[in-house]
């Protein structure tokens, strides 16, 4: 791969910055949809797609609209919103549509490759923003008005397969909580006892285009694969699922960011006319159930284990999301916020990140993956809710340093914690689009120090 030019430090103003993020999506450009990545990943990914659309709402309402507009085309009957739309001219990834083969199921769009499972449900998030930064507002009203009826169907989805009837919902595989190998799945993943035979034939292209050792081991891979082959054999049912999978987990980030997205998609709704009301009652739901996952002792809330009928001991930055989704009370909020400077670290001259794990934990990576390196997104939401809460001085060095990892390292998937250098994917459009967020939110901006 190409190697980026690492850009300096504090030369480059926000204006140029803005310039560059904005190059980066424009060149991961395929089509009507913009790729995460163009090597490693060159197809159209759900929760990527909906902050690239935050992006391009502060400066291309209509780019923003058919980032949207596409991913859903790939939307199943059922609601399902798929974590892969492949898209034609895309390069080779695994697990491919041979793999998915998800015309298994009645549900899957006809003639529009896919994946099976989900990724986080932002996408109420990113159409209420494109509504919020509107210049053109009858076009916005045309599109929530288009959006509405899809999003209803995403969220029924969650709400009606993916529960237990306490209001959280819950993930089957891995990839869907968009952290693959965080360490919170390490003890739900070693209960999959494989045998030679139960692994199917799959040939892994992402170890052929990076360094091996910043992406999940070959025995995680082997886990993702058998839970794809388990969900295509099951032909996607959701009923049948829910029952025979192994690997049933409540995570905390997927609910929180379903809690703020039902609270915009109420929202939504009320501008539209229509009864916020089911909305805002799930997300009320939710919020109390994730709210009843606090540990006291860490100061976060920690995810749960259907299976093995137990909350996840391991918490990570991604604990942290309830705060933007406006859950924990004030009490908890503050007691989070001394959590997240406490686990934070400084790469760089100013401000601090968090993690995606903590440098005192035994298992921490500084450039694999989701078990160490820095990731915008993640930083994003705990700036978005420090924020929220009126921590104002941190929710500014969160993203003073966010800023900073980018305008010197360049757009890469995430960050060495210790030096800040970039690693994983190159030109990575959601990196991008994140910081394009910071720089142009004008509804914050005022309330963050200068830097
Ligand atoms: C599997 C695209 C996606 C992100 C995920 C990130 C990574 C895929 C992979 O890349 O996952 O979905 O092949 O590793 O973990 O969050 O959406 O950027």
């Amino acid at each position: 791969m190409a190697s980026q030019q690492p850009v300096a430090s504090r030369t480059v103003g926000a204006d140029e910055l803005v310039g560059r993020a904005l190059a980066v999506l424009e060149a991961n450009q395929l089509g009507p949809v913009t790729v995460p990545s163009p090597q490693l990943y060159p197809h159209q990914w759900s929760w990527d797609a909906a902050f690239i659309a935050m992006a391009y709402a502060h400066v291309e309402q209509s780019r923003a609209e058919g980032e949207l507009r596409a991913l859903f085309a790939g939307q199943w009957s059922n609601g399902l919103l798929p974590h892969i739309v492949f898209a034609p001219g895309g390069g080779p990834y695994f697990p491919g549509p041979d793999f998915w083969q998800v015309d298994r199921s009645p549900h899957a769009p006809p003639g529009q490759a896919t994946s099976g499972i989900v990724q986080p449900p932002v996408h109420a998030s990113a159409v209420l923003q494109i509504c919020r930064h509107a210049r053109d507002p009858e076009a916005a009203a045309r599109f929530r008005t288009e959006m509405l009826p899809k999003l209803d169907a995403w969220h029924g989805y969650l709400h009606r397969e993916r529960t237990r009837g306490n209001g959280l919902v819950e993930i089957w595989h891995p990839w869907e909580s968009g952290m693959d190998n965080s360490p919170m799945w390490d003890d739900a993943l070693a209960r999959i006892v494989l045998t030679p035979g139960d692994v199917p034939s799959y040939e892994r292209i992402d170890v052929q285009l990076g360094p091996i050792e910043e992406r999940p081991t070959g025995d995680e891979y082997d886990r993702y694969a058998y839970l794809v082959a388990l969900f295509r054999d099951l032909g996607y049912d959701p009923a049948a699922i829910r029952d025979a999978c192994p690997f049933v987990v409540q995570d905390v980030m997927f609910n929180a960011m379903l809690v703020q997205a039902d609270r915009d998609l109420a929202t939504l709704a009320q501008l539209d006319g229509a009864d916020p009301g089911p909305y805002d009652r799930r997300a009320d739901r939710t919020a109390a159930a994730l709210d009843g996952l606090w540990d006291d002792d860490r100061a976060l809330h920690v995810g749960y284990d259907v299976r093995r009928q137990a909350t996840i001991t391991t918490g990570t930055a991604a604990c942290f999301a309830p705060l933007y989704a406006g859950v924990p009370s004030a009490a908890r909020a503050a007691r989070m916020v001394e959590a997240v400077t406490a686990s934070s670290v400084r790469p760089g001259s100013r401000g601090f990140v968090v993690p995606s794990l903590s440098p005192d934990d035994p298992r921490f990576l500084r450039t694999r993956y989701w078990r160490g390196p820095v990731w915008p997104v993640i930083n994003w939401l705990v700036y978005r809710g420090l924020s929220r809460y009126g921590f104002q001085s941190e929710a500014g060095q969160v993203r003073t340093a966010l800023i900073d990892l980018v305008r010197d390292g360049g757009f890469y998937e995430h960050y060495d914690p210790m030096t800040g250098r970039g690693h994983g994917g190159e030109q990575f459009a959601w990196t991008a689009a994140l910081i394009l967020d910071l720089l142009l939110d004008e509804d914050r901006a005022h309330l963050m120090p200068p830097e």
